[in-house]
């Protein structure tokens, strides 16, 4: 999660982000050695009173200066399209949740996992959807970023969000996971996740989207698989008997 004096990116929980921080490392290695290498030949040649009369023309360093950086392209862009190749690639998932986003809260639709059902008044139930609220907590929890309920996602399972809006422009956007996509309304963008532990995990909304724009935070709850049913099942508990507490009784 996000902390104080943390330059760098948070902890990868999945694997993009893991090779996304490869690729921003070699990235930065490469540009720095550009901008050390051209900073260095500008000040030289600011200060030197040489002049080398056969350097204002010549074939063959014109090759090597065209050369040299259409090779560092090169190398820069390969890794880059892997990842953006890894990252679309949705390899059949096994799960599909709705994030839906709201001014200025979100919420989830969840379904249930292996074969697990629920029926109330004949009516069953294979997805449900509650609403994530921020929530002003106190001082144990992290500012800003506690959810009134986590979204949950089983670990190490390929799962798929569609992320999409119902009133203005928002951004799902998990940093640990490499997670961001505008959520549009009238528009579904898609997601690929593949999460490699458990844990709680925060997000934000990263569009400014209006004056509560702070604080409509994502609170990722990654569980083990064998958990996931009985998380599933208690939030559907919970919605049920908040919304129908005096006709039923569970
Ligand atoms: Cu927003």
């Amino acid at each position: 999660m996000p902390s104080w004096l943390v330059l760098g990116f948070q902890d990868s929980s999945s694997m993009s982000m893991g090779e996304l921080s490869c690729l921003h490392d070699h990235v930065m290695t490469i540009m720095f050695s550009v901008i050390i290498f051209i900073t260095y030949v500008m000040v030289y040649l600011l200060f030197t009173t040489k002049y080398y009369k056969f350097l204002s023309e010549g074939t063959f360093i014109e090759t090597i200066w065209s050369m040299i950086p259409a090779f560092l392209l090169i190398i820069l862009v390969l890794p880059s399209m892997k990842v953006l190749y890894m990252m679309e690639d949705l390899k059949s998932p096994v799960l599909s949740f709705k994030v839906i986003a709201h001014q200025w809260y979100w919420s989830y639709v969840v379904p249930l996992f292996k074969n697990f059902s629920f029926s109330l008044n004949s009516a069953s139930f294979c997805s449900y959807e509650f609403d994530s609220m921020f929530e002003d907590g106190s001082e144990e929890v992290p500012r800003l970023l506690t959810c009134s309920s986590d979204f949950f996602l089983p670990v190490e399972t390929s799962s798929r969000l569609f992320v999409t809006s119902t009133d203005v422009i928002h951004s799902f956007a998990l940093p640990s996971l490499g997670l961001k996509v505008d959520a549009l309304p009238g528009r579904i963008n898609q997601l690929f996740t593949n999460p490699s532990r458990v844990g709680l995990f925060f997000g934000q909304c990263s569009e400014i989207c209006g004056s509560n724009h702070s604080f409509m935070p994502i609170s990722l709850k990654i569980s083990s698989v064998y958990d996931y049913d009985a998380v599933s099942k208690s939030y559907l508990m919970d919605i049920l008997s908040d919304n129908f507490s005096s006709s039923y009784k569970f």
